[in-house]
């Protein structure tokens, strides 16, 4: 699902972060100290080799809401920008942490020139948010933003599943709905 709002391409696709050939900077999935993991994380340093661990252990730790952004090293995108979601029921308020993710990824953003940006579905696998509410805070706090974003042109969420996707091509339609009135 693709749609222009204010100039700007906002769309979900099911898909592998750690393979978006025509995106300028990826978002991980991150932990505390920036390390491999599970999920996104362990994608996304598979595919970029060990130098982008090298380059993140100076810039860890991190805290929830926050966002750090490195090179993309073997990863077919120029920058990796590492957000640490809230884990679900433990890091509050998880609404308000989960939005900080995604404004400040899209601050990094702007700020380095970056044109495209993908997102994955944050703290929606091993930190446990429900996706349909993890999806509700992302569409809205993007879409909100747009207006503000003069380098960045298009922003990409990527679904690993088609479950998921569902999901998000739901709540996108929603958020607009109710934005547009
Ligand atoms: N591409 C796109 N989406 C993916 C991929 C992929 N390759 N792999 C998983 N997903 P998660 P979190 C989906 O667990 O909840 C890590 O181990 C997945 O289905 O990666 O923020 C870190 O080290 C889910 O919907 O991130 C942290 O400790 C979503 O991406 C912790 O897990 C996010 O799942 C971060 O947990």
């Amino acid at each position: 699902m693709k749609e222009v709002i204010s100039g700007l391409t906002l769309e979900c696709i099911k898909g592998d972060i750690s393979a978006q050939h025509d995106i300028t900077a990826v978002v991980n999935a991150a932990n505390a100290q920036l390390r491999t993991g599970g999920g996104v994380a362990g994608a996304l340093h598979r595919a970029a080799g060990p130098g982008l661990e090298e380059e993140c252990r100076p810039l860890a730790p991190i805290k929830p809401g926050q966002a750090v952004i490195t090179g993309g090293h073997s990863l077919p995108n120029r920058y990796v920008i590492h957000c640490l979601g809230p884990v679900y029921g433990k890091d509050k308020p998880g609404e308000e942490l989960l939005a900080s993710c995604y404004r400040n990824a899209l601050k990094l953003a702007e700020e380095y020139g970056i044109d495209s940006i993908a997102f994955p579905s944050l703290s929606t696998g091993a930190f446990g948010y429900p996706l349909e509410e993890a999806s509700e805070i992302a569409y809205k706090t993007v879409i909100d933003m747009l207006p503000d974003l003069k380098q960045v042109e298009t922003i990409r969420f990527v679904l690993y599943s088609q479950k998921d996707l569902e999901v998000h091509k739901n709540v996108f339609k929603q958020v607009l709905e109710e934005k547009r009135g």
